[in-house]
C-alpha cells in the first residue's frame, strides 16, 4: 500500500478514534516552559556562520566541522548555499574556515543537515558524512578531508529507499553508518502537514553499509540526533518530540537493542559525545511553537543540556546554558573541547563560550 493511501486512511481513522490523545500528544511535542536565562562567560559569535550551523562535531585534537545553510520545510532559512566549515579550537583566533568543495560537486543544490566524522584507525584519513536535501530529497554525501588546503574530496553520494527523510547520521566505518529518519513521509506536503497532524511514532533508525541496509529501531515521534559512545558499543538517539534520549546496545550484526531512555524535558535536537568522559551534550529547543511560528519580536530560545553517567542507574541531566532568543535562537547542537563550548543553531548564528 502506498504511503499516500496510508496517510488518507490514517488521518480519517485516527482523528475519529484518538482525537483527544492526539491533541495531548501535540501539546507535549510543542511544549514550552518558563525559560530562565542561564548564560556562560565570554560567549562570542563565530564569524561567517550567520545562516545556521545545524550540526557540529569536534575531533579529539580540537578540529571542529560545521554544516551551515540548511533549508528545512517550515523553518526559517536564507538563500545562501550550503557550506561546510572547519574550526581549529587549538588556534586562539577561533576563526571558522570554509572548506573548498570539489569542482565536480553540485553546490547549488547542496543542503547540508546532520554530519558525522569517521577517522580511519589504519591511516588517520578523515571521512566526512553529510546529510543533504537537494530539492528536499535525502541523501548522504561522503567526503575525504584534506587538511593541508582545507578542502574536501567527494567520494560518493549514497541514496537508498530506506534513507528517505534523514536528519542525522553517525559513521561507524569508512562507508557505513546509522541514520535517523525524522518523518515517515518524504513528500513535502505529507511531511509538513499530514504527519504533524497524525503525531504517530513512525520515525526510525536505519543501519547502512554497501552490503546491508536495514531498519534497526522504530517507533519514534521525531528521530533526530544520533551518536556513538567512545567505546563504540552504544548508540544514543534523540527523539525530539518524545523528549527522550534513547540508549541502545550495538550487536555484532549491527542491530540495536534498546537499553533505556532518559527524559530530558526539552525538545532536543543533535547529540555530541565527549570522547574522554563519554558525557552527552545536547542542543535543544525549549519552545517548539516559537520555532515553528517564527516571530523575530518573540524569538525561539536556546538551551544546552549536559548528561553525565548515562549508563548508571541515575544519569545526571543538567542545563548548562539557556537563552530566551535575544542572544541565540534555535540551538540544535552543542559540543565541547578543552573548556570551550560551541553552540550551533538551525538558522541563526553559532556561539563559542567558556564553560567556566
Ligand atoms: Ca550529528
Ligand atoms: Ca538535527
Amino acid at each position: 500500500m502506498g504511503k499516500l493511501v496510508v496517510a488518507s486512511l490514517a488521518v480519517a481513522a485516527l482523528s475519529l478514534l484518538f482525537g483527544e490523545r492526539l491533541v495531548n500528544l501535540r501539546r507535549r511535542t510543542l511544549a514550552s516552559r518558563e525559560l530562565v536565562q542561564n548564560h556562560l562567560p565570554n560567549c562570542v559569535a563565530l564569524k561567517n556562520l550567520d545562516y545556521g550551523s545545524e550540526d557540529i562535531t569536534i575531533l579529539e585534537d580540537g578540529l571542529a566541522f560545521i554544516t551551515t545553510g540548511l533549508k528545512y520545510p517550515g523553518l526559517p532559512s536564507s538563500d545562501v548555499t550550503g557550506k561546510i566549515f572547519s574550526l581549529d579550537l587549538q588556534d586562539s583566533r577561533l576563526k571558522p574556515v570554509e572548506l573548498r568543495m570539489p569542482r565536480n560537486f553540485d553546490l547549488e543544490s547542496f543542503n547540508p543537515h546532520g554530519l558525522s566524522v569517521y577517522v580511519d584507525p589504519s591511516d588517520d584519513t578523515i571521512y566526512l558524512f553529510v546529510v543533504s536535501h537537494p530539492r528536499h530529497n535525502s541523501q548522504v554525501e561522503l567526503f575525504r578531508f584534506v587538511e593541508d588546503d582545507h578542502s574536501l574530496v567527494h567520494l560518493k553520494t549514497i541514496k537508498h529507499d530506506l534513507l528517505y527523510s534523514v536528519n542525522d547520521i553517525v559513521a561507524v566505518g569508512v562507508d557505513s553508518f546509522y541514520a535517523t529518519n525524522d518523518h515517515y513521509f518524504s513528500h513535502k506536503i505529507l511531511k509538513g502537514f499530514v504527519e504533524p497532524f497524525l503525531a504517530q511514532p513512525w520515525a526510525n533508525v536505519v543501519y547502512y553499509s554497501p552490503e546491508d541496509v536495514k531498519v534497526v529501531s522504530q517507533g519514534y515521534y521525531f528521530a533526530n540526533g544520533i551518536n556513538i559512545s567512545p567505546d563504540k558499543r552504544h548508540i544514543y538517539m534523540v527523539d525530539t518530540f518524545d523528549q527522550n534520549v534513547h540508549v541502545f546496545e550495538r550487536k555484532d550484526d549491527n542491530t540495536l537493542v534498546s537499553v533505556k531512555s532518559v527524559d530530558v524535558d526539552s525538545l532536543c535536537d543533535n547529540v555530541e559525545v565527549d570522547p574522554e568522559t563519554g558525557d552527552l551534550w545536547l542542543g535543544c529547543h525549549p519552545n517548539g511553537w516559537k520555532v515553528l511560528m517564527f516571530d523575530p519580536k518573540d524569538p525561539p530560545g536556546s538551551e544546552v543540556l549536559h548528561i553525565q553517567n548515562i549508563h548508571s542507574d541515575q544519569p545526571v541531566v543538567k542545563q548548562v546554558f539557556a537563552d530566551n532568543g535575544q542572544v541565540i535562537m534555535g540551538s540544535s547542537v552543542a559540543a565541547t573541547h578543552a573548556g570551550k563550548l560551541l553552540i550551533g543553531t538551525v538558522f541563526h548564528k553559532a556561539l563559542v563560550c567558556d564553560l567556566e
